[in-house]
């Protein structure tokens, strides 16, 4: 095992793996930015390494400072986190070829899933099922058109190189898909350098249902449930929970026991994240990120399994130290994002945080970089801290919810507490009716 672990990383996420490594008797490195000399990443590791100054390409996504770093501190692995660079495949092999473990999947397998068409190739072969598509980039208008009247209108036109939802155009009809192919192409170039588009079926109204997956360097593979992320904004998740309210036990196994033979087929290593779009009663595969995610506290929550842990175990060359039997699902789960922004515009609230109180008790975990008289700084993402209650069922994990949300205390600053107090309020969130479009829809109609 590791005796020193390099948390490439800020935030919350780079207080979870220290407190990992801790637990596992791993002495830290946090790198930082010039910005972030007071924040609690770096207050609560080992040692700490000054990367660069505050914005992000000179510091936290600056390769040759985060190497020198852990060389000079003597780590033996990296933990890129989420976000940053999580998923370069790039930044994977140049750790590994300086003598380090990086601790996360094999680069090819972080590059076969940043290439959108590759990873739907791949996860078709393997036998997940997909969204009925182009099977491939389009080459021209007249393949465009030959593919969308097989599948039927509307089909959506994606960015090979996307994710997030930019490239990404919908064509209703047959005289709208030359406009909607020319315009994703040059939205593709723009935002990724690669206009490589390929073309679904347009699922209206789906539920973004995400696997969780785990492997390990022995090939033993396990899937760790699902997640419920429809509840998004702008291509951001807001509140995320485990179980599903739309999936049952037997189409948990189900869904569950294809993915996991697919990324065993696929020779994956680490844990995984397959992403669905689900309707009626169907999955459909869209994207696997090759990251631990911001979420992954919500099947934490359910199974008791440390994700983390199991990250630096596997990376090490350990196996699982589970197997899919032992592996239950327990009560119920939900994630809010208290991101320090206005509740009714998503403005971002940076500034001092001038008073903090933390809820808690039973089945309560806050995961925040937060304290009082730590001053936010504007250069970076809004997430401030996660919110995860755990109830034995739904209906206890809302009520428990509500009633930390009351107790949580952010003074000096706007977050999105009140969005949630008000969305808990909501007979479609209570009653767990939601699908991708919701949130959208609601903030538009209601506030
Ligand atoms: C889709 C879709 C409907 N049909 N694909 C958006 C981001 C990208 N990762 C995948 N996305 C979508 N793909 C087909 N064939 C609708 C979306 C989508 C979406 C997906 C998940 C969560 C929120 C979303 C919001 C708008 C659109």
């Amino acid at each position: 095992m590791f005796d020193k672990i390099l948390i490439a990383n800020r935030g919350e996420i780079a207080l979870r793996i220290h407190r990992a490594c801790k637990e596992m008797g791993i002495s830290t490195v946090a790198v930082h930015s010039e910005a972030d000399a007071g924040a609690m990443h770096v207050r609560l590791a080992d040692e700490s390494v000054c990367i660069g100054p505050a914005p992000i390409s000179k510091s936290y996504l600056n390769i040759p400072n985060i190497i020198a770093a852990c060389e000079i501190s003597g780590a033996q692995a990296v933990h890129p986190g989420y976000g940053f660079l999580s998923e370069n495949a790039r930044f994977a092999e140049i750790v590994e070829a300086h003598g380090f473990t990086f601790i996360g999947p094999r680069p090819e397998h972080i590059r076969m899933m940043g290439d959108k068409i590759a990873a739907k190739v791949a996860a078709k072969s393997a036998g997940i099922p997909v969204v009925p598509g182009s099977d491939g980039a389009l080459s021209s208008e007249e393949e465009a058109k030959a593919a969308a009247e097989s599948i039927g209108f509307p089909v959506l036109i994606k960015a090979a190189a996307g994710g997030g939802g930019r490239g990404m155009k919908v064509a209703r009809t047959r005289t709208e898909l030359p406009e909607a192919l020319a315009t994703a192409k040059a939205e593709a170039k723009a935002a990724f350098g690669d206009d490589s588009v390929y073309l679904e079926r347009y699922l209206s109204t789906p539920r973004h249902i995400e696997v969780q997956v785990i492997a390990d360097s022995f090939g033993a593979v396990c899937h760790l449930g699902e997640r419920d992320c429809s509840l998004q904004r702008r291509h951001q998740k807001v509140m995320e929970e485990a179980p599903s309210p739309a999936i049952d036990a037997a189409a948990r196994a189900r869904i569950g026991e294809t993915v996991t033979k697919a990324i065993g087929s696929l020779g994956y290593l680490g844990v995984g994240t397959i992403e669905f779009l689900y309707e009626s009663g169907e999955f459909f595969f869209i994207e696997m990120n090759t990251r631990l995610q911001v979420e992954h506290p919500v099947t934490e929550a359910i199974t008791g399994i440390d994700l983390v842990r199991e990250q630096i175990r596997i990376a090490a060359g350990l196996p699982l130290s589970f197997t899919q039997e032992e592996v239950t699902f327990e009560g119920h789960a939900i994630e809010c994002r208290i991101n320090a922004e206005n509740p009714r515009t998503f403005a971002g609230s940076p500034g001092l945080i001038t008073d903090f109180h933390a809820p808690g008790g039973l089945g309560v975990r806050l995961d925040s970089a937060m304290y009082a008289g730590y001053t936010i700084p504007p250069y970076y993402d809004s997430l401030a801290g996660k919110l995860i209650v755990h109830g034995r069922d739904r209906t206890e994990c809302l009520a428990r919810l509500k009633r930390c949300l009351g107790e949580m205390v952010v003074g000096g600053i706007e977050t999105t507490i009140p969005l949630f107090q008000d969305l808990l309020a909501e007979p479609d969130i209570r009653e767990g009716r939601y699908h991708i479009h919701w949130l959208e829809e609601w903030l538009k109609a209601a506030r």
